[in-house]
């Protein structure tokens, strides 16, 4: 395979397209392609010097006679400069808006005919594409992409029901650094946290927004420790925290669940855990589902977005219908009281990442698409 000189633009903050497009470029870079990521920060992933990656980081300048900073507008001008200097051969661009039409935007700056690879990864589409100010434009980002992709054929409907492009949109799905996220004992981080040996543990990542549907996983705990003695770890931090806050006290459950904020490394967390579950109510793939798999942690959620073309129910782990925490906690009492059906569930998760998910089947999904770009120069 050629080696290529890629630039990847992406929200650098915490979130899964943020994560999905940083592992991606280090894969990348791991295999001998040139990779320059153009954001606005440095991605909270890349914390480190990698052989083959470059940051370029997009300035911002606000003048009095601006109402409001041009971000995107700097961002278009800083990939045309890329583009140019860096001779690159293609952009991967992750969200419709704003950085497939920046990128569409540099591009013509530059000159240049490269070809544009947007990835649709959620809430792109599934809220901003409700939004009748920025549907055109989400329109225009997807067709003069050269080639798009969503992350479940589920956000790739949606995109077609709710957008109405006139482009072929295939799936690639999302990923896990299977050397970061592998099954590992972590018992001293549970007596660290004050959980018994052999008291189970439930685990919820989000970014508690409301779309997560979090109360629902209280509840859902609330319930299931009325006939099972567990701990719940929630970790992340968002908008409905003081809420969730509310609630943890108003049903007598501080001794039981663990605020653990924002965190860098999870795969620690998922180790100390025996189930993982995500109750969302708009779930474009839910990238923490793989993460806590691929450490042997099956999984409940809810069965929408993405979610049931990752759960296969008995396998991995339980779909249930949105907003039923009865059936969530019958399925978490059942799974937990059980070591047999556990043991399964482990084996199942495990076996769907390495068959389905896997790093390196993905990694080859995307080098082809790029090859089917750089073939047609
Ligand atoms: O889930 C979030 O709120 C963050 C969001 C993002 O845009 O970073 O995640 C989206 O992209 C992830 C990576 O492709 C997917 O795994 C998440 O399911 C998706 N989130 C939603 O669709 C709500």
């Amino acid at each position: 395979m050629r080696k290529m000189k890629i630039g990847i633009t992406c929200y650098p903050t915490v979130g899964g397209s943020g994560v999905i497009a940083t592992e991606l470029g280090k894969m990348l870079a791991e295999k001998g392609h040139e990779v320059h990521f153009i954001t606005s920060s440095t991605p909270f992933r890349l914390n480190k010097t990698y052989a083959n990656i470059y940051s370029h980081q997009v300035e911002v300048n606000t003048y009095s006679v601006f109402q409001y900073a041009p971000y995107d507008i700097a961002l278009a001008t800083k990939i045309a400069e890329v583009i140019k200097n860096e001779k690159l051969d293609l952009m991967h661009v992750h969200y419709a808006i704003p950085h497939a039409v920046c990128a569409i935007l540099g591009r013509d700056m530059a000159g240049s005919n490269i070809g544009i690879v947007t990835t649709l990864h959620g809430t792109d589409i599934t809220v901003l594409g409700s939004d009748s100010s920025l549907k055109e434009a989400i329109r225009y980002g997807i067709e003069k992409s050269d080639i798009v992709t969503a992350v479940s054929d589920s956000l790739r409907d949606q995109t077609y029901d709710l957008i109405k492009p006139d482009k072929k949109i295939e799936t690639v799905y999302n990923f896990v650094d299977e050397r970061e996220y592998f099954p590992q004992d972590s018992k001293e981080l549970k007596a660290e946290l004050g959980i018994e040996p052999d008291q189970k543990v439930m685990i919820h990542v989000s970014n508690f927004r409301n779309v997560k549907r979090v109360q629902d996983v209280v509840e859902t705990f609330s319930q299931a420790r009325q006939q099972l003695d567990c701990k719940l770890l929630l970790v992340g931090d968002g908008p409905e925290m003081g809420r969730i806050i509310q609630q943890v006290r108003d049903l007598g459950l501080e001794d039981h669940v663990l605020f653990l904020g924002k965190r860098d490394s999870l795969a620690e967390f998922y180790n100390i855990s025996d189930i993982k579950i995500l109750l969302s109510e708009k779930e474009a793939f839910g990238l923490v589902l793989l993460e806590a798999m691929a450490c042997g942690v099956p999984v409940i959620g809810s069965n929408i977005g993405g979610m049931p073309e990752i759960i296969e129910p008995g396998v991995n782990g339980y779909l249930v219908e949105l907003g039923d925490t009865q059936r969530a906690a019958e399925y978490a009492v059942e799974m937990m009281s059980d070591e047999g059906k556990l043991e399964e569930l482990r084996e199942g998760a495990l076996k769907t990442v390495s068959d389905r998910f896997h790093s390196s089947k993905i990694l080859e999904h995307y080098e082809g698409l790029y090859e089917q770009l750089l073939a047609k120069d």
